[in-house]
C-alpha cells in the first residue's frame, strides 16, 4: 500500500460507488464458514450456487497507520437457516473507533466488547459509533440490498479469529415482525 496525495473521492449515493475506486472484495456464502448457526442450512447454500452475500468497494486511501480510508459494503438481502445475511464480523486488533453512514436500505449494526452487546438499526442518514474494543459486525434487515460507507483507522486491521473465537452476543434472525435478537449458541 502506497500513501496517496491529498484528493476528491466522488461518492456517488445512489450507486453506492467511490470513483476512483480502490480494491473490491467479493464474500461468497462460501467466505463464511463457521458464522451461521445453522451449519448444515450454510453447507446447502454453499452447494447450491455460493451466493454472493456481500462485498465491499474501497476508497484508493491506503490501510496504513494514520491514513484515514473509506469503504461501501453492500450485503444482499437473504436468510439462510433463518438467520438473515450479514458481514463476518471482526475486532480491530489494536482497539480503535470507527464510524458507519447508512447509505440504502435497512441495516443493522451488532457490537460486542466481549460481555455487553449493543444493537444498532442503520437506515440512511444513520451515522453508527463503534469505540475502540467493540467488535462489529453489520446485518441486512430488509428485502433490498442494505449499503453503509465505513470510515476507519487505516491501521485499525481485520481480527476475524475473535469473532469465531467470542461469538457477537446476539445473532439477527428473521423474526415475524423483521429481525428478532436471540442468544449466540454454539456451532
Ligand atoms: C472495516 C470496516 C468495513 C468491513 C466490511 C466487511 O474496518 O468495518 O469496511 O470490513 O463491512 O465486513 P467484514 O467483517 O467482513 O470485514
Ligand atoms: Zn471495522
Amino acid at each position: 500500500a502506497v500513501p496517496v496525495p491529498p484528493m476528491s473521492i466522488r461518492f456517488d449515493q445512489a450507486a453506492g460507488t467511490l470513483s476512483p475506486e480502490g480494491p473490491t472484495l467479493t464474500r461468497r456464502m462460501s467466505d463464511l464458514e463457521g458464522l451461521f448457526r445453522d451449519h448444515e442450512a450454510w453447507e446447502k447454500a454453499v452447494a447450491d450456487g455460493d451466493p454472493v452475500v456481500y462485498s465491499v468497494i474501497s476508497s484508493p486511501v491506503p490501510e496504513i497507520d494514520r491514513e484515514l480510508p473509506q469503504s461501501i459494503t453492500t450485503i444482499q438481502p437473504g436468510t439462510t437457516g433463518g438467520e438473515l445475511w450479514m458481514t463476518k464480523g471482526h475486532q480491530h486488533p489494536n482497539h480503535q473507533g470507527e464510524i458507519y453512514l447508512g447509505i440504502s436500505g435497512r441495516g443493522g449494526l451488532l457490537m460486542f466488547d466481549g460481555t455487553e452487546t449493543r444493537w444498532v438499526e442503520m437506515t440512511p442518514g444513520t451515522i453508527g459509533y463503534m469505540p475502540p474494543g467493540w467488535a462489529h459486525r453489520s446485518v441486512n434487515i430488509g428485502d433490498e440490498p442494505y449499503s453503509f460507507l465505513a470510515v476507519y483507522p487505516g491501521g485499525a486491521g481485520h481480527d476475524y479469529g475473535w469473532v469465531l473465537e467470542h461469538g457477537m452476543g446476539l445473532r439477527a434472525l428473521s423474526g415475524a415482525d423483521g429481525v428478532e435478537l436471540v442468544d449466540y449458541v454454539e456451532g
